[in-house]
């Protein structure tokens, strides 16, 4: 193909842009605040080339690394490929090479070996390295100060694991970040690797262990006490690739589990406990140890949250009926057999954020996105192919609930959280919001204007502090991270 599928996967915020751009000097509405200093990273996907197949998705496309730069009030925005060796290949082929998502046998004789990864889920900035990741592959590392490839990185050959996931948990007491690969073993494995890194960036230890069915398990938590693998029935199976099918099925008749194991503890002292059949998480808000409980925060759905993950596991459901709660599952670890409660914490939605600090331990405030019915029809665009409208602040202890809201038919994208070293603040939220109505006449994609939005973070009902005019419509992020001016001026790698 030489032309774009007209599908969810290539319209409204995920129309192809394919463009490496630079502004400096963007238009700023309000002030933003001097402590905002330092860069937001995002992991963008886009289509360096029409895809293979009609029925590609968004998740297939290859991974931009996106930076504002916010310095003394100014902001500059750059968006760069990640050159992965598959984007390479198909550089120099000037075409696509790598068939279905997640599916060599789909693939161009010709890349056969090559590596698939494509690192357009989450910047990870950890001991002064930036990452850009996905769960099929290691991460590649990326100048920060550039955004160039420096190349992929395995711990200078320290990790076994073949994958590495999007979403690692970094202990901002320790500075230690703990991880795991999911297919560690190659396509299709059963092993998963669980791996710790110290806070100047050594792996002090990788330990596998296998999982009861061939799940995806996008995230996973920490505890102060210990590491949990929610896992859930969407399951990868090799013969479905070979005859060309889909990575990932949802099985809804399947029961999910917790591996739960002290963090620094062995693999063979994990505790496996049952859980509900059929649910679907993508994302976790955070974990924390309550005496002997243990508090898992989850942003749960009746079934799993991509169309095509349901559909080629027969499920038949309208994205508007798919039901969910943010959750709470609470097991008591004094037990020998554990169970797990549950319980409803807030309204429906995904992509949450927490203060860095909060990460597996007692928190009173976290955000997430979700929609608002009364916004309008939604955008079309992001991995599920419908964006989200509304963000919400919520605080898991009282269940109180605040919200954002956007313009009729806007579409927000997942916050980063920068901290403010004033006592009592809360610091604020950086979040894009592309906002309907472009140039008069003008198509797809200058028929929106994308929008960075400075707002308070333990206010977010009043509204931005600050926009920043990007006089640009971005394609859909992923997801995002934040790292200060203090620790950029500590990379390893120098501009
Ligand atoms: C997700 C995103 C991915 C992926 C698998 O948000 C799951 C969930 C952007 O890529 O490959
Ligand atoms: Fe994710």
């Amino acid at each position: 193909m030489t032309a774009f599928p007209q599908t969810i996967h290539f319209i409204g915020s995920n129309f192809p842009r394919r463009a490496e751009i630079s502004v400096r000097d963007l238009e700023v509405e309000g002030e933003i605040p001097a402590e905002i200093d330092g860069a937001f990273f995002r992991a963008v996907p886009d289509n360096a080339h029409a895809p293979m197949f009609e029925d590609d998705i968004a998740l297939n496309a290859d991974g931009m690394v996106a930076r504002f730069n916010i310095e003394g009030g100014a902001v500059d925005f750059d968006i760069k490929w990640v050159e992965t060796e598959r984007y390479q290949a198909e550089k120099t082929a000037r075409r696509a090479l790598f068939g279905r998502y997640r599916n060599p046998f789909t693939d161009d004789p010709s890349v056969a070996g090559v590596d698939r990864t494509v690192s357009n889920t989450t910047p990870v900035w950890h001991a002064g390295r930036l990452f850009m990741t996905k769960e099929d592959g290691r991460g590649y590392e990326i100048n920060p100060h550039t955004l160039e490839t420096a190349g992929k990185w395995d711990y200078y050959g320290a990790m076994k694991s073949e994958t590495f996931t999007a979403h690692p948990r970094i202990d901002a007491q320790t500075g230690e970040m703990f991880f795991f690969g999911y297919e560690a073993g190659g396509l299709c494995s059963d092993d998963i690797a669980y791996g710790i890194a110290d806070k100047d960036g050594n792996l002090i230890s990788e330990q596998w262990f296998k999982q009861p069915y061939l799940a995806t398990i996008h995230d996973f938590v920490i505890t102060e006490k210990y590491a949990i693998w929610p896992i859930f029935p969407t399951t990868a199976n090799l013969e479905r690739l070979k005859a060309g099918g889909a990575h990932w099925a949802h099985e809804q008749d399947l029961e999910s589990w917790l591996a739960i194991m002290p963090r620094y503890g062995k693999v063979e002292e994990m505790k496996w406990i049952k859980g509900p059949v059929g649910v679907s998480v993508f994302h976790e808000v955070n974990a924390y140890d309550d005496g002997d409980l243990v508090h898992i925060d989850l942003c749960l759905t009746d079934t799993n949250a991509f169309s095509f993950m349901r559909e080629a596991g027969g499920i038949h459901r309208d994205q508007r009926e798919i039901q969910g709660a943010l959750t709470r599952w609470t097991i008591d670890m004094s037990k020998d057999e554990p169970v797990i409660e549950e319980r409803p914490l807030g309204p429906p939605g995904d992509l949450p954020r927490l203060a860095d600090v909060d990460q597996g331990r007692p928190y009173n405030r976290a955000w997430y996105l979700s929609m608002n019915p009364q916004g309008g029809p939604p955008m079309p665009g992001g991995p599920v192919g419908i964006n989200f409208n509304a963000l919400m602040r919520i605080e898991p202890g009282n269940g109180r609930l605040t919200v954002l809201g956007v313009p009729p038919g806007a579409a927000i994208s997942e916050p980063v959280h920068v901290p403010s070293s004033e006592a009592g603040h809360g610091g604020w939220l950086l979040t894009v919001v592309d906002v309907p109505n472009g140039p008069p006449g003008a198509g797809p994609p200058h028929d929106y204007a994308s929008e960075l939005w400075v707002v308070l973070a333990d206010e977010i009902e009043k509204g931005p502090i600050a926009k920043v005019k990007t006089g640009l419509a971005l394609r859909s992020q992923v997801h995002g991270s934040w790292v200060s001016r203090a620790r950029l001026d500590q990379s390893k790698l120098k501009g």
